[in-house]
């Protein structure tokens, strides 16, 4: 299993989860975060690390060189709502990154590439329920835009040039160990937080948008078993649909009152709900559990349970 790994994007809220498994899994010095600023010290003291912009192609590759790399996972990306607001960056930042690894692993430099993709891909005349793998695509946000249009070239690049790179199509994430940064899901993390802080939460999105939703230990283990999968049992190579839980703001709040009795919640939707009005309630990842047998582990509840639990402790 020996493997020379450069993260990019390290310090995201997928990012560092990830580098902190792949480096227990690989070795510290074998996983190499990158990021553009050093704010995650937990990150750049527990293993190399290096300030890269991931839009510096010459950066990436000298990084590359260097420490010998053989893998990239370029989870550096400008999400939904951040994209809605700055659309030519959140093209400038996911495209171009995008093409520098590619290159890259097309040049030979690197041997394989992980790049997440998202639910974003799939827009308001997609199948709203169960959503399958080869559906309609019409994203209606920039950063669905720019996931779908990654999408296209990263089965590109392989089948034309044989890169090996491998993709999931990641629901919103939930943590308690870090926070996400400028998406439409981004509720389903805060309102923990706030649960046990101020005992009281105002949502974003209305009670009854369900949205795919993944707890931040299954998206771990989806991205690690899919890049420890054989080449020959995949059969995607755009990017995988991946499901764990879907639920409502309305669902959440209940469970989290079923824990925390005084718990209240209010709704005041903003632009971020046109967002999530045009993604899917729910996704058919029958092909991923097929072809790596992905299986997720927490439901709702159980989510809730080690959420409030990890919190409890942080915040005392
Ligand atoms: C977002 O809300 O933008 C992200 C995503 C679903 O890709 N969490």
């Amino acid at each position: 299993m020996s493997s020379k790994i450069l993260i990019i994007g390290a310090g995201g809220q997928i990012g560092s989860e990830l580098t902190t498994k792949l480096r227990e899994i690989y070795g510290q010095s074998n996983v190499i975060a990158s990021d553009i600023n050093t704010r995650n010290l937990e990150l750049v003291n527990s293993g190399p690390f290096e300030i890269i912009d991931a839009k510096n192609f010459n950066a990436i590759k000298d990084c590359c060189k260097n420490y010998e790399i053989d893998t990239v996972y370029l989870m550096a990306a400008l999400l939904s709502a951040t994209g809605e607001k700055y659309p030519m960056e959140a093209w400038d930042l996911n495209m171009n990154s995008l093409f520098h690894v590619l290159n890259l692993a097309k040049g030979g430099t690197i041997k394989k590439v992980y790049w997440p993709s998202s639910i974003a891909v799939f827009g308001p005349t997609t199948p709203k329920e169960f959503t399958p793998q080869h559906t309609i695509c019409e994203p209606t946000t920039v950063y669905g835009i720019t996931k779908q249009v990654g999408e296209r070239w990263c089965e590109y690049y392989h089948n034309k040039y044989g890169v090996d790179v491998r993709s999931l199509r990641y629901p919103g994430i939930i943590s308690h160990k870090t926070m996400p940064g400028g998406g439409t899901t981004d509720y389903a993390v805060e309102i923990y937080h706030e649960a046990i802080k101020h005992g009281k939460y105002e949502c974003f999105l209305s009670e009854n948008t369900s949205l795919p939703m993944m707890f931040m230990d299954d998206a771990i283990k989806a991205t690690i078993d899919l890049m420890q999968a054989s080449a020959e049992d995949l059969t995607i190579r755009s990017s995988y649909n991946l499901s764990a839980i879907s639920f409502t703001p309305k669902n959440i709040y209940e469970s989290i009152k079923s824990r925390i009795p005084e718990f209240e919640i209010t709704y005041q939707p903003d632009f971020r709900q046109a967002i999530a009005n045009s993604w899917p309630s729910s996704i058919d990842d029958t092909i991923a559990r097929h072809d790596w047998s992905w299986q997720h582990s927490f439901d709702l509840d159980a989510m809730t349970d080690t959420m409030l639990n990890e919190l409890k402790k942080k915040y005392q």
